[in-house]
This record gives C-alpha cells, sequence and structure tokens, in this order.
C-alpha cells in the first residue's frame, strides 16, 4: 500500500479505495480561518451541537488582522466568542499564518484534517491528510459528519539526487507546475518519495505540499520519518509522531521522477503559478517591490536565508522590502538570535505574522509595478492593482532580488548559506485561547454584520434565463470574488459582498444580475481554482446564478456550487461552449429527472432557434439529492426532519 491508501484505509467510512468512486471519510480535526470561518461556525451553530466532535479543532485569525473597519473587529470577536463556546481552539491575530501555526502546534502524521482554506495541504508536509473544503463541509466535520470525495489518483513523485546550491524547496514545485501546470493535479494526491525528500526540512515539504494547491491537487503528502520526528521534538510535541510511510512494493497510479541535481532557481512570470521559467531568463528585469512570506515561505527557515542573505548589505533606497513571519513563534525566534535585527539594518520593513499582502491586505504595488513575491498565487487582481506584474520565487531569489532591485538568480551572491535548524524552542502558546471549561457561560457575540446565510429554494424543473457572462480557461476564485481590503470586511455579509462579484472581469456584474433576476455563467476549463472561498458560490447564487455550465471545474468550488444549490455543469460535447455567447437566452429542461435519474440535461439555446446541446451534471446521488434540495442546508434540514 502506499502511505495515502494506508491513513484512508484507516479513517474509510464508505465506498472503497478505486480512483473515481465516492468515498466518505472521517475527520480527526478542522481548521477555518477568519475569512471563511465566519460562515462556516454560524452553520455549526445552527445544528444545534454542543461541542465538535473532532479531535481538535481550531479557529485562526490570519487573513485579515488589521482591523481597520468595525466589520472585522467584530468578526473577530464572534470568532472568539463561538470558538470558547463550542469545544474549539481560538488563535488571535498575530499569532500567525492558519497552515505555519498549524504545523508548528498542532499537525499530527496520520491524522485527517479538513481546512476552509485551499492551503491546507501545508500540513502534508508532516504526514497528514490535509484538505482544503468550503467552510460548509467544514462546519459537517465539526459535527462528526463524514467527509465525501472522489477518491483521487494517487501519484509518487520520487526525487532523486541532491540540489544543487541556491536550489529550494520552491524550486522544486515551480518546476512540477511547470511540466504539470495548474490543471495538473486535478483528481489527484502526489505522494512524495524517493531518497530526495531527506535534503528537506518539514517547512520546505510543506512549501511543496502547500502549493501542490495551485497544481489543482486533492492534497500532497510526504512520509512521516526522522526528520518530522525532530521537527516535532523541537516543537516539544514528540509524543506525537509516530513514523509512517508506504510499503517497499507500493503501487501508485502514476509515478513521477524529478532529479533534484538538475533543477535551478525558478520563478512564475505574471499572472498564473504555471507560467514559470528559469531565473536567470528573466533576470534584470526592474522590481519595484519585493514581499517575503505567506504560508508557503515564512518559516523560520525560510526568514533565516533571507536575513543571512541580506546581513551587512542595504536594499537600494527605491525598493520596498517586507517580511512577514509565518507565526509569532518565527517573529520570536529571529528576535532573539539576531536575525531580526539584521532585516531591519538591511532595510525591511517587518509586519505583523498573518497573511497580509498575500491576500491584497496592504503593499499593494503601483500602477504597472512589478512585484516579486514568495507567495503562492499571481492571478491577476490578487495584490491590489489590476496591471501590477507579480513574480513568485523562492526566500532565495526574492532576496538576492531586493539587494539589486533586478530579478536576479541567488546563483550570483556566490557561496550558499547554511541555515541551522530552531533547537528546542521555548514554546509559547499564549495567543492560542483553550476552549472554555464552563461553555454554558459563554456568549456567542455577533456584531451587526454578520448575516446568516442565504438560502436557496428547491432546483425546479425548468430554468430559463440569459448568460450573463462568458470566461476563459483557469478563471479564479480570485477572478470570480476578489479579496484585498475593499471586499473581505464583508466575509460575514453576502448581501453586502454580492456587489463585489467578479468585478474585475465585468465592473457591472452584479447590477446586471440584479436586473435579470439571475441567469448563467459559462466558463471554460479548471473553473474556479485557487482559493476555498464559497462566498465565490455565495454570492452568484444570491445573485440568482442558476447554474454554471463550463468546460471543467476545479475540485473545490465545484463542491461549493452544489453546496449553495447551484448547478455545476459540464459540455457533453466539446463544441458546446463556441456555440453560446453572453447575452443568449437558454432553457434547461427536465432538470430534476436529469439529476434523479443520472443522465444529461437537454440546453435550448432561445436565442439561436432553440438550437441544442446536452450537459452533464456528473453527480454522485449524494450530490445530486444536494442539488435538488437547492444546497447542503436544506438537505440537511430535510434529512433531519425525515428522521423526526
Ligand atoms: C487564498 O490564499 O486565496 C485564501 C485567501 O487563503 C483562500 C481563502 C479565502 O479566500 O478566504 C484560500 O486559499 O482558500
Ligand atoms: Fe494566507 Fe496567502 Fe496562505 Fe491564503 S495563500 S492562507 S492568503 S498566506
Amino acid at each position: 500500500m502506499n502511505l495515502v491508501d494506508k491513513i484512508l484505509k484507516a479513517h474509510l467510512l464508505s465506498g472503497e479505495l478505486k480512483t473515481g468512486t465516492e468515498i466518505g471519510i472521517s475527520v480527526d480535526q478542522t481548521l477555518t480561518q477568519d475569512a471563511t470561518g465566519t460562515m462556516a461556525y454560524l452553520q455549526f451553530e445552527a445544528m444545534g451541537i454542543p461541542k465538535v466532535r473532532t479531535k481538535v479543532s481550531v479557529s485562526y485569525v490570519d487573513h485579515n488582522t488589521l482591523q481597520t473597519s468595525v466589520e472585522n473587529t467584530d468578526d473577530h470577536l464572534y470568532l472568539q466568542t463561538v470558538a470558547r463556546k463550542y469545544g474549539i481552539y481560538y488563535s488571535k491575530p498575530g499569532n500567525g499564518i492558519c497552515h505555519q501555526v498549524h504545523l508548528e502546534r498542532f499537525a499530527v502524521p496520520g491524522q485527517i484534517m479538513l481546512g476552509s482554506d485551499s492551503h491546507t495541504p501545508t500540513c502534508g508536509g508532516m504526514g497528514m491528510i490535509a484538505i482544503g473544503a468550503g467552510g460548509l463541509n467544514v462546519a459537517m466535520a465539526m459535527a462528526g459528519a463524514p467527509f465525501f470525495m472522489t477518491m483521487p489518483e494517487v501519484v509518487l513523485v520520487r526525487l532523486v539526487g541532491v540540489p544543487g546550491p541556491w536550489v529550494a524547496a520552491k524550486d522544486v514545485i515551480l518546476t512540477l507546475l511547470q511540466k504539470l501546470s495548474v490543471k495538473g493535479g486535478t483528481g489527484k494526491i502526489f505522494e512524495y518519495g524517493g531518497p530526495g525528500i531527506k535534503s528537506f526540512e518539514v517547512p520546505d515539504r510543506s512549501t511543496m505540499t502547500n502549493m501542490g494547491a495551485e497544481l489543482g491537487a486533492t492534497t500532497s503528502i510526504f512520509p512521516s520519518d526522522e526528520i518530522v520526528r525532530k521537527y516535532m521534538k523541537h516543537q516539544r510535541r514528540e509524543k506525537d509522531w509516530i513514523g509512517l510511510g508506504p510499503d517497499e512494493d507500493a503501487r501508485y497510479g502514476e509515478e513521477i521522477v524529478l532529479d533534484l541535481g538538475g533543477l535551478e532557481p525558478m520563478i512564475a512570470r505574471p499572472s498564473s503559478p504555471d507560467n514559470v521559467c528559469r531565473v536567470k531568463d528573466v533576470s534584470g528585469t526592474k522590481v519595484h517591490q519585493v514581499c517575503i512570506g505567506s504560508c508557503t515561505n515564512s518559516s523560520f527557515r525560510d526568514l533565516m536565508t533571507v536575513a543571512t542573505i541580506l546581513k551587512g548589505k542595504r536594499v537600494p533606497s527605491g525598493m520596498s522590502l517586507t517580511i512577514s513571519p509565518g507565526s509569532r513563534q518565527v517573529l520570536e525566534l529571529i528576535g532573539r538570535n539576531g536575525a531580526l535585527e539584521d532585516l531591519i539594518e538591511s532595510g525591511a520593513r517587518v509586519l505583523e505574522p498573518a497573511c497580509g499582502p498575500c491576500i491584497g491586505m496592504g503593499q499593494v504595488p503601483p500602477s504597472g509595478g512589478v512585484s516579486l513575491r514568495t507567495f503562492n498565487r499571481n492571478f491577476r487582481g490578487r495584490c491590489g492593482t489590476l496591471d501590477a506584474e507579480v513574480y513568485l520565487a523562492s526566500a532565495e531569489t526574492a532576496a538576492a532580488t531586493a539587494l539589486t532591485g533586478l530579478i536576479t538568480d541567488p546563483r550570483e551572491l556566490g557561496k550558499p548559506v547554511k541555515i541551522r535548524s530552531t533547537g528546542m524552542i521555548a514554546i509559547d502558546d499564549s495567543f492560542i485561547t483553550p476552549p472554555a471549561e464552563e461553555p454554558e457561560k459563554v456568549e456567542v457575540i455577533k456584531g451587526p454584520n454578520i448575516k446568516e446565510l442565504p438560502r436557496k429554494e428547491r432546483l425546479v424543473d425548468s430554468i430559463e434565463g440569459e448568460v450573463l457572462l462568458k470566461l476563459e480557461d483557469n478563471i479564479s476564485t480570485d477572478h470570480i470574488l476578489p479579496a484585498g481590503n475593499q471586499v473581505l470586511r464583508y466575509r460575514s455579509n453576502i448581501p453586502a459582498i454580492s456587489r463585489f462579484t467578479f468585478m474585475y472581469e465585468d465592473k457591472d456584474f452584479a447590477k446586471r444580475a440584479g436586473e435579470k433576476k439571475g441567469g448563467f455563467i459559462i466558463g471554460g476549463s479548471n473553473y474556479g481554482q485557487g482559493s476555498s472561498r464559497e462566498h465565490a458560490a455565495l454570492a452568484p447564487m444570491y445573485l440568482g446564478i442558476k447554474a454554471v455550465i463550463a468546460k471543467s471545474f476545479a475540485r473545490i468550488h465545484r463542491n461549493n456550487l452544489i453546496n449553495t444549490g447551484i448547478l455545476p455543469l459540464v459540455f457533453a460535447d466539446g463544441s458546446g461552449y463556441d456555440l453560446i455567447d453572453k447575452g443568449d437566452r437558454l432553457r434547461l429542461q427536465d432538470v430534476r429527472a436529469a439529476l434523479a435519474e443520472n443522465r444529461p440535461i437537454t440546453v435550448l439555446d432561445v436565442t439561436k432557434d432553440d438550437r441544442e446541446f446536452k450537459v452533464e451534471h456528473g453527480c454522485t446521488e449524494r450530490e445530486a439529492q444536494i442539488v435538488l434540495a437547492g444546497g447542503l442546508l436544506n438537505y440537511q434540514s430535510q434529512k433531519m426532519a425525515g428522521a423526526q
């Protein structure tokens, strides 16, 4: 057996481990963050369960920590009180980015975690199956319900050889993105193995599993070996360590061999994480800003690498260099060993341990500016400036670039830096509030911006409406519902946030959708890639979108559409996409029967003389029931009413 199958088998509640079939698995841990958490906890509260049924559930505040508006601060108070009442750990603003802190303080090899953030697979670097999902799915998992998914194909990524000087984990995952593209991991789990894994410590491994999300993979995982044991020992959690790996004769659906010795420093050019080339191919490009941090590259090792490169040097005066430590622990460690001083002296601006610029909260580049970031996503507009050019690269490349103001291959720095491990860490968990001992005494506080989740009515049999938007391939949830300072504060208020739907693609979209009383969206392939934000489904639902017809969907967003009651439909014949135009009026016929009987749906293009084409819903029986009910909340209420 491979490692993935071993862990899944130990958690299997329904189905069998056969690629492409639906399985139900038990969930040990959950994680939420502030931008997706409020919705998840509102849903959890509505279930009327007194306490979470997981082993560990943690609520992090890391995305929108600035508290520049009362909506934001009210969200934090809600998250804090709801956590205390229902048995959830609460990680305060300033404690760090959920994935980094979870790795440090909570992740356990062999366990399964569901998180309402697409980069939840970060903890796969420690031998955990950690999967990103929509907030509603996480709420269900907190209530003890199984998580259902289509059993992915397990791909072995066999690392051989030893990386050359200045080649980092980020270069491994960028190389994979170059080879496989942002769709290459769809329906797959990447299991890393081979002798080359020994070259990477836990945080490096987590850089790779983190950015497996950019490949579209369900998750990625490394074995739990002595390197994991050492990491956990330094965190004073060695007692939670278990050794875990594949059998010697383990079988995989596919195998990719990567010779680390042949790799070079790589960089993703604007505006997709798979638009990858060698750093040296774009070296000399002028850069206005360098941002170091995010859940991909903000560990102790990353920041020590940067501090060691910058020590005794200064960045040019026109350069804006920011550093966001991944956690308060990382900040404390570099504070104590003097590296923080080196960073400050070099001209770096040290920000709070949080997502910060990665989610467009500050450090918005100038118009037409060039920003090089150690982050994981560079979709157009995500940084807050629509015409900015954002590059993604390793901490090594970022530090070299900060020093010259031009994209610079770190190999030009000469002798590579060597970073010693943290050693035993003086743990301070004071920013993590445990659940209350007397939960009945805790009052859950909800500010006026926190609105209940809107619900959809049950699905009707014949759906008619206009095509409001036709989009190309690889539309991300950042395109559907952007983040950033203007929008993030409304994550607990669907009516308010829906006004920003597709704001960069078509600024009148929300208004038009309102006037036309909803309609349809046409998408290309990999529609909804990227972030897990279910707001990218809830807001269109609120605006009356009935179905998205696309060439294919990204996993988490497809799930979110189903949970929201929006039909995710795929063209049965490739040419269907070309035949429809924005503004066409479509009619979907016999929809309920097609879902119940698992057959394609017939669509008539009323504008084009009722031209007929077929679309597939691809729903399992359970998914079909959810869509028929008008979403997961309705489906649950129906089930509960049926049980009584
Ligand atoms: C992201 O990196 O896009 C986010 C912001 O962390 C999202 C979650 C969100 O939109 O709240 C994600 O990755 O799922
Ligand atoms: Fe936060 Fe960026 Fe990581 Fe998303 S990708 S969790 S916004 S640091």
